[in-house]
C-alpha cells in the first residue's frame, strides 16, 4: 500500500509541479518558470537543447507523438501545423503568428493537463473538488496528517499544498472549481499565485531555513553532487558568478523573497516572444525575419522531434521484441 500511495504522489506532483521532483545526479536544476514551455533545460551547460523547442512549439504532448515518427512523416505533419501558424495564409509565418502559437499551445497544455487531472480527481456533484477527496487520490487517505495517521508521513507535502489550495481557492468556499484548480495545479501562471510560488521555491531551496538562500544553498540545489568532493565544473562556476552578480542584487550575500522572485518570475522577460526570435532565427534562411514552409520545413529537427538519433533508437527497441 505504501509503494501505491507513494507511486501516486509521485504521478500527481509530476503532473503539478515537476520541480518537487529532483532530476537524477549530475544534472543541473533549473528554477527558472519556464514550466509552461517546457520542463527542460533550454541552455544544457552551455549545449542547446533541442527538447525545449519541441516542447514549446508542439507542447510536451504532441512532441511525445512526433518522436515516434519518420523524418518524412514528422515534416509532412509540420507542414500542416504551419498552415494554422500562417493565420492570414500569405504564406510567410510572421513573428507575431508564431509567438501567438507558441502561447496558444502553452494554454492549451495546461488546459488539458487541467482536464485530464479535474476527471481522475473526481468532483463532488457541485463540480468542486473537496480538499479531502484531493488528499485521498493524491496520498491515499482523506485524513489530515495527524500524529498516527496514515497520512502523517506526508505531512509536509500536505501542509504545502494545503496553503497553495488555499490560495488557489479564490472564492474562500475551501472547495476548488474547475478554474481554481488550474491556478493550483500551474501556479506559476497565475498572478494572484505568484507569491506562492516563490515562496515554496525559497523553502525547498532553503536548507538551514533562515528565510534566505545562501550562495551554497543556491549551488546545492543546482548540483546535487556538490558535496561528494568532486571538482566544480565550470558551469557550477559560472553559477557561483552569477549569484554574485545578478541574483543577490543588494549583495548582502544571500537571496531574499524579493530577489528570488526576480530570478524565477523576471518581470522584464517573455518567454515566449524569446522563444520565437530563437525559432526565427535558427530558420530564416533568407534572414527577411519571416519564414516560408520552406524555410521551416528544411529545419523541421528545430521545430519538431523525430531526430535520426531518436528515431534510430526508437527502432533499436522494437529490434528487441
Ligand atoms: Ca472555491
Ligand atoms: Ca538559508
Ligand atoms: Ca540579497
Ligand atoms: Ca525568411
Amino acid at each position: 500500500m505504501r509503494a501505491y500511495t507513494l507511486l501516486l504522489v509521485l504521478a500527481v506532483l509530476t503532473v503539478s509541479y515537476s520541480s518537487a521532483i529532483p532530476k537524477p545526479d549530475g544534472e543541473k536544476k533549473d528554477r527558472k518558470k519556464e514550466k509552461a514551455l517546457s520542463d527542460q533545460d533550454h541552455d544544457d551547460h552551455g549545449e542547446h537543447n533541442n527538447d525545449y523547442d519541441h516542447d514549446a512549439f508542439l507542447g510536451k504532448d504532441d512532441a511525445k507523438t512526433f518522436d515516434q515518427l519518420t523524418p518524412e512523416e514528422s515534416q509532412q505533419r509540420l507542414a500542416l501545423i504551419v498552415d494554422k501558424i500562417d493565420k492570414d495564409g500569405n504564406g510567410f509565418v510572421t513573428e507575431e503568428e508564431l509567438k501567438e502559437w507558441i502561447q496558444y499551445v502553452q494554454k492549451r497544455y495546461i488546459v488539458t493537463d487541467t482536464d485530464r487531472m479535474w476527471k481522475d480527481h473526481e468532483p463532488d456533484t457541485d463540480d468542486k473538488l473537496l480538499w479531502t477527496s484531493y488528499k485521498k487520490r493524491t496520498y491515499g487517505y482523506p485524513d489530515e496528517p495527524e500524529e498516527g495517521s496514515p497520512t502523517y508521513e506526508y505531512r509536509d507535502m500536505i501542509q504545502r499544498d494545503r496553503r497553495r489550495w488555499d490560495k488557489a481557492d479564490k472564492d474562500g468556499d475551501s472547495k476548488l472549481s474547475k478554474e481554481e484548480f488550474m491556478d493550483f495545479l500551474h501556479p506559476e501562471d497565475a498572478e494572484h499565485m505568484r507569491e506562492i510560488v516563490v515562496h515554496e521555491t525559497l523553502e525547498d531551496i532553503d536548507k538551514d531555513k533562515d528565510g534566505f538562500i545562501s550562495i551554497e544553498e543556491y549551488i546545492g540545489d543546482m548540483w546535487p553532487d556538490k558535496d561528494k568532493g568532486e571538482e566544480e565544473p565550470e558551469w557550477v562556476k559560472s553559477e557561483r558568478e552569477q549569484f554574485n552578480t545578478y541574483r543577490d542584487k543588494n549583495k548582502d550575500g544571500k537571496m531574499d523573497g524579493e530577489e528570488v522572485r526576480e530570478w524565477i518570475l523576471p518581470t522584464d522577460y517573455d518567454h515566449s516572444r524569446a522563444e520565437t526570435k530563437h525559432l526565427i532565427h535558427e530558420a530564416d534562411a533568407d534572414k527577411d525575419g519571416k519564414l516560408t514552409k520552406e524555410e521551416i520545413l528544411e529545419k523541421y529537427d528545430l521545430f519538431v522531434g523525430s531526430q535520426a538519433t531518436d528515431f534510430g533508437e526508437a527502432l533499436t527497441r522494437h529490434d528487441e521484441f
